[in-house]
């Protein structure tokens, strides 16, 4: 703890008091990942409430779930699987559920996968990752649990039928474990194998996420026949007081082309992605690299930063998450889980659910070279419905107008704000330097009135205001440059006094050259308790989870606003109805 108080004082000090409050409520137990509460892990749900369920995006119909697992498209199937505790709305008893679709947004759930049930994971069957060997075999590797002290193994599992199109039943061979830590790993920090690849030695490779004294990593693995796997004597790469890595993935994107690449590519002009979920943070954090084979060795550019500071997958209640490529449209697909935010359990027991996927997002290299970009996968588009658009509207300050025609709790929104001149951005503080874009945003929230900005949507918007999710920019002038913020603001989300509800100002900057292109491009994905945002095409994600108590089903409302004395200018605005997907 006091490694991680040096470096991310406020993360760390957030930690620390969540530490605190756990032991002070004395709630059983905090280790690994999840908040423990051992009596309510079999607690089934009574019933299952509807109010705040989204229509659009992944739940099965009822309890907890977690990380997606080992996605894959395979003969013209995609597959998602995920943690999911089949007895009850909080963490524990996990298994891997099994969930089929043809499109990425309509889904069949069938029969969990991989559950519990041998020597080498009777304690749990954490998350992992698939691979299609070369015989067109699909393979997966998990996390086994072998004790009561949360020791960990690798272990695969193989479909029973590669002629059933769902691939039901699978099974988990004898010969498990594959691989079991030596002693210079922590067996209780050992987990979430990747997707494996192929190097031009033939050997395939795996990561595993880990952690030595506060040093998180990827630990690296080879095989020649997937079956016996050897460690490498370094990890692929490591960051020193970054805590447990999680959930490591590892892929190539292309420099030219927003295609995915499969992740055994090899050829030139491709750069390499090594995300991890770290387990004290709770955010997905990732950087742009090399990857250099002949040390096996994966090298962070040197302006993309490792750690708690560094760029992340998504600034919001987004964790876990996995990519896979998918050769049926060429592209790679990133999942991530959505957890709620309620910080006791009684909230989820009483609505009989907790947790969603986010929309599946293709993601791509941005041109610059220096981050990812990502976007809601075209099928998405499918289930929009009525729709309204405008042009051309301008907002002074203190504006505000209302999108009326569709089904605010339910919508998919795009929006173009241009504005004429940069004069008007308010001084960065230098002090803020230091700070997390979250803690900018709870300074210069959107009732805070300022230049260029703040302007944006008022998503699950009560009529007056009581409550609302603003989701919004501001720009500001720093020493060599300006400065986008990109907030989503849960903090008026609700008019529910619950203590201990977690309604943080998530927010993340928005790296868009404003000098030549006065433009800023927001879309948001609206459904009933998340609020989900793309800034600037997808260069900026923000992910927010909300429980309104006035501005639910048709009560809610959409505006647009401005609060800053630049006058803004609506290019466009196109806003749909959502319908809701097939889950059954
Ligand atoms: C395998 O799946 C196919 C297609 O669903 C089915 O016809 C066949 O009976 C299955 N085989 C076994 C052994 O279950
Ligand atoms: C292994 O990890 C656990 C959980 O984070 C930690 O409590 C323990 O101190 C670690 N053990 C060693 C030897 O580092
Ligand atoms: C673009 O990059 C891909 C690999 O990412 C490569 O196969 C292709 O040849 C490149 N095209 C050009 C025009 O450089
Ligand atoms: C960072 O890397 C780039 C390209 O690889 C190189 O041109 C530059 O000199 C490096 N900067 C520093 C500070 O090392
Ligand atoms: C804009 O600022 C005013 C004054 O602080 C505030 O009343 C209003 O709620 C703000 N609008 C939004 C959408 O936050
Ligand atoms: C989601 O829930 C909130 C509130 O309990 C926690 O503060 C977050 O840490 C948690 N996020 C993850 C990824 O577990």
């Amino acid at each position: 703890m006091e490694l991680f108080m040096k470096n991310s004082s406020l993360w760390g000090l957030k930690f620390y008091l969540f530490c605190l409050f756990i032991v002070l409520l004395n709630i059983n137990r905090v280790f690994a990942s999840h908040n423990i509460f051992l009596d309510l892990q079999s607690s089934s749900a009574i019933s299952v409430k509807n109010v705040h369920r989204t229509r659009f995006h992944f739940q099965p119909p009822k309890h907890w779930i977690n990380d997606p697992n080992a996605p894959m498209y395979y003969n013209g199937v995609y597959h998602l699987f995920y943690q999911y505790n089949p007895k009850g709305s909080v963490w524990g008893n996990i298994i891997w559920a099994h969930s089929v679709s043809k499109d990425l947004i309509n889904w069949i759930h069938l029969e969990p996968a991989i559950y519990p049930s041998k020597k080498f994971d009777k304690y749990g069957t954490w998350s992992g990752s698939s691979t299609i060997l070369p015989n067109n075999k699909p393979v997966i590797i998990y996390t086994g649990v072998v004790d009561s002290y949360n020791n960990q193994v690798q272990n695969y599992a193989i479909p029973a039928n590669l002629s059933d199109p769902f691939l039901r039943k699978w099974i988990k061979p004898n010969n498990n474990p594959l691989i079991v830590p030596d002693n210079s790993i922590n067996r209780t920090e050992f987990r979430d194998p990747t997707t494996a690849w192929m190097g031009q030695d033939g050997l395939w490779r795996i990561l595993i996420g880990s952690m030595r004294k506060h040093r998180g990593m990827a630990l690296l693995y080879r095989s020649r026949d997937f079956m016996k796997w050897i460690k490498a004597q370094h990890p692929l790469h490591s960051s020193t007081n970054t805590g447990n890595w999680e959930c490591p993935d590892f892929f190539p994107v292309s420099l030219n082309s927003t295609n995915g690449l499969d992740v055994s590519y090899r050829g030139k002009n491709v750069k390499y992605v090594l995300k991890n979920s770290l387990d004290v943070a709770r955010f997905d954090y990732y950087t742009i690299g090399m990857y250099h084979t002949k040390i096996d060795r994966y090298i962070p550019n040197n302006n993309s930063i490792d750690g708690w500071k560094g760029l992340r997958i998504d600034y919001g209640n987004f964790y876990a998450s996995k990519t896979f490529y998918d050769p049926s449209r060429n592209r790679r697909v990133i999942w991530g889980w959505s957890n709620e935010s309620d910080v006791l359990p009684d909230d989820d027991i009483k609505k009989g659910w907790a947790g969603i996927q986010g929309i599946p997002r293709q993601v791509w290299l941005d041109l610059s070279g220096k981050q990812l970009v990502q976007w809601p996968i075209e099928e998405l588009e499918t289930l929009r419905k009525q729709k309204v658009q405008l042009n051309n509207k301008k907002l002074s300050k203190g504006e505000m107008f209302e999108v009326k025609g569709i089904s605010a709790s339910q919508a998919d929104v795009e929006v173009l704000f241009s504005f004429s001149s940069l004069n008007k951005a308010e001084q960065f503080d230098p002090r803020w330097a230091d700070l997390y874009a979250q803690d900018v945003c709870a300074i210069k929230g959107s009732t805070i009135q300022g230049g260029l900005g703040p302007f944006g949507l008022a998503t699950l918007a009560s009529k007056n205001l009581e409550e609302y999710t603003p989701v919004f920019f501001r720009v500001f002038k720093a020493q060599k440059n300006y400065k986008i913020l990109m907030c989503s603001d849960a903090r008026r989300s609700t008019m529910r006094q619950n203590e201990a509800m977690y309604k943080p100002s998530f927010a993340g900057y928005v790296d868009v050259d404003l000098v030549d292109m006065k433009k800023l491009s927001l879309r948001s994905l609206i459904d009933h308790s998340v609020v989900e945002s793309f800034g600037a095409g997808g260069k900026t994600c923000i992910t927010s989870r909300v429980y309104p108590s006035l501005a639910i089903y048709d009560n809610a409302h959409l505006f647009v606003f401005n609060n800053g004395s630049e006058t803004i200018t609506i290019e466009t605005l196109n806003a749909w109805s959502m319908g809701a997907c097939k889950m059954n």
